[in-house]
């Protein structure tokens, strides 16, 4: 069925008893696809029905559908037409693993940054209504984990919209989980609806606005006529979305074809914003996915299908998450007051073996990265020593909070950031290409950038012991080598390594690498030498502070190079260029690092190359510009 499916049209022509066949269909297309590459697999088992539903209520692209954060729209790019392209999924040039419009007229946002789609779909809500595009004919729906509904800026627009009332509908896509169970008082409100749920049924769906029951089953029949005879053990209060001005519609079984079908029907005709409350199974049909305790297989590489197991990864080393999760449980030891917090990440983010080890030292905070950095400043004020440890690329959303409550305090505040530059397969969104430039700008900010197991650990080691102001280490995804078994010597700050002395005659090259590109740097010395180009390495180890003998060191060489994997625009070359333009030290620099444009998905490393961030790359321009010096 599913190859006969090139559109939503196709979908629509399907009788609903074809549609349980379409759902399997789809669950073993999904199993075999991601375990080749990998991918998000949980979220998307857990949407098959809700999918198929919303393509046959909505009329995609003039209704408008958006997906919050966008890893659980596999199905939707199977429905629309893209089922041969999932060969190339999150490949470079390949399907995109979220959605992407140059790929589709049915992919309308592509920000994979949780929970703003509610925000999208209010201004486009609003655009109709005011008579822009299709009018307000069109519908505009925005689908939400309750992961996503913790982020503050959902929460904004769910607020907005209650008090606006464009034409709206957000389907609540209720798995009760984030990566792991979704935490806050919300999921604690949806918590009893999901469990006890005949009361809103009722209320809203035969005596409310909807019209009729969304899902009025004969369990529903029983419990309507226990309220009518006054059973009291039925009556719940409100929800809140209704506080807030909406009309909620649910809890709605998300896997109930029937069920969803007629909510959706009504919520089409109601006028105002309309909340659906689905409930949805994450890892649905796939017992692995289903089973898995952690995070119901959220995101993972490539597997064998038969047992959702993880595929050995050739070459050797550890990951630089699990050196971190290490140097910190050693920390934790030494330092009680130490504590962590996640935004929804402790799993990724290497906070789990702290938690296993002292579960009342870890913090998750929902997908909330300004609470959680405001927070941090808050227990740093108390006298707790908060390590926040938030993907480079998530960092982003908090910079006011970094700039206002860490850093105008002067908190001692250490802030871990993983997937710092070039990430991989995740795409424009995910890129930690930005974070040196956003954290250069903060005042009393240390920024260590280290390039090795060894020097992550002393790194950790060094932002512990460093009690004046606040801390931020960033370090890529990969692997990396094991760190020594010797206690982690703390870092002077700012002090750099040189790693390769070349002549100080005013003759050599100045190769200057950030973190993770110091292994294409020793590749790129490699190649220069063996053409007779004399070349010093330094790690400067910190993006922030620079080593004070910069200036000096720069002008004994002929031409300085700096090699980053972030956007050149404010990044480590430009400090490294104005540190020398301050110095008055007029010596080239040639910086190497992202351009100014969004980098698209692939291997980190075919990125890095295509970028000419690799060492043949890096060899390739320090050669053109010591041609274009005339040397
Ligand atoms: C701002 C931000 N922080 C963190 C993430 C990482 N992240 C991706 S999906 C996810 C969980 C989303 O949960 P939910 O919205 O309930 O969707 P589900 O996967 O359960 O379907 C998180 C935390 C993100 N995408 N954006």
């Amino acid at each position: 069925m599913l190859d006969a499916i090139t559109g939503p049209a196709d979908l629509r022509a399907l009788r609903p008893d074809q549609l349980p066949g379409l759902a399997a269909e789809i669950r073993r297309f999904l199993v075999e696809a991601v375990s080749a590459r990998g991918g998000h697999l949980g979220p998307n088992l857990g949407v098959v029905e809700l999918t198929i539903a919303l393509h046959r209520a909505f009329d995609s692209p003039t209704d408008r559908i958006v997906w919050d954060t966008g890893h659980q729209a596999y199905v939707h790019k199977l429905l629309t037409g893209r089922r041969a392209e999932f060969a190339s999924l999150r490949t470079m040039g390949g399907l995109s693993g979220y959605p992407s419009r140059a790929e589709s007229e049915h992919d309308v946002i592509e920000n994979s940054h949780a929970s703003v789609a509610l925000g999208w779909a209010l201004g486009l809500a609003e655009a109709r209504r005011a008579g822009r595009g299709e009018g307000p004919a069109g519908r505009v729906v925005a689908v939400v984990g309750d992961g996503s509904l913790t982020g503050g800026v959902a929460l904004e627009a769910l607020n907005l919209a209650g008090h606006r009332k464009p034409n709206l509908v957000l389907v609540l896509n209720d798995n009760g989980r984030s990566y792991a169970p979704t935490v806050g008082g919300l999921a604690g409100h949806l918590g009893p609806l999901r469990l006890h749920p005949a009361y809103e049924r009722l209320k809203h769906g035969i005596e409310g606005t909807l019209g009729r029951s969304p899902v009025l089953g004969s369990e529903m029949v029983e419990a309507a006529k226990r309220v009518k005879e006054g059973a009291k053990a039925l009556v719940a209060p409100r929800t809140v979305f209704e506080d807030l001005g909406w009309q909620y519609a649910g809890p709605i079984d998300g896997h109930d074809f029937a069920a969803l079908d007629r909510a959706m029907a009504n919520a089409k005709r109601v006028d105002g914003p309309v909340l659906l409350h689905v409930i949805t199974q994450k890892g649905r049909g796939y017992r692995p996915a289903e089973e898995h305790e952690e995070d119901n297989l959220h995101s993972l590489g490539a597997f064998d299908p038969a047992t959702g197991r993880a595929l050995p990864i050739s070459g050797n080393g550890v990951g630089f998450t699990s050196v971190f999760a290490d140097a910190l449980l050693e920390q934790a030891r030494d330092h009680p007051e130490l504590v962590a917090i996640s935004a929804a990440m402790i799993g990724p983010t290497g906070l789990k073996r702290l938690a296993a080890a002292m579960p009342e030292r870890v913090y998750d905070v929902g997908i909330a990265e300004q609470c959680g950095v405001t927070m941090a400043a808050g227990m740093a004020m108390g006298g707790l020593r908060p390590v926040v440890a938030i993907y480079s690329t998530f960092l982003q959303r908090a910079y006011d909070q970094l700039l206002m409550d860490v850093c105008l305090h002067r908190v001692p505040v250490v802030l871990v950031l993983d997937r710092s530059g070039v990430t991989g397969e995740d795409g424009p969104s995910h890129h930690g290409v930005f974070d040196v430039s956003y954290l250069r700008t903060l005042p009393g900010l240390v920024i260590a950038s280290p390039r090795d197991g060894d020097e992550l650990r002393r790194a950790v080691a060094t932002a512990i012991a460093h009690t004046e102001g606040p801390f931020a280490i960033r370090f890529p995804k990969g692997v990396t080598s094991a760190p020594a078994a010797a206690p982690a010597e703390p870092l002077a700050i700012g002090e750099w390594e040189v790693r390769a002395e070349g002549p100080q005659d005013g003759t050599g090259v100045l190769l200057v690498g950030l973190g993770g590109l110091q292994g294409a740097c020793e590749r790129a010395l490699e190649l220069l030498a063996a053409e007779g180009v004399e070349v010093t390495l330094v790690d400067p180890r910190f993006a922030k502070p620079l080593d004070a003998r910069l200036p000096d060191l720069a002008g004994a060489h002929r031409l300085v190079v700096t090699v980053e994997d972030n956007v050149l625009a404010g990044g480590f070359g430009s400090a490294v260029a104005e540190a020398l333009a301050d110095a008055r030290q007029l010596v080239p620099v040639l910086r190497l690092g992202v351009p100014d444009h969004f980098l698209p998905h692939g291997k980190r490393d075919k990125v890095l190359a295509e970028l000419g961030l690799d060492g043949v790359g890096i060899a390739e321009r320090v050669r053109k510009a010591l041609q274009d010096l005339g040397a």
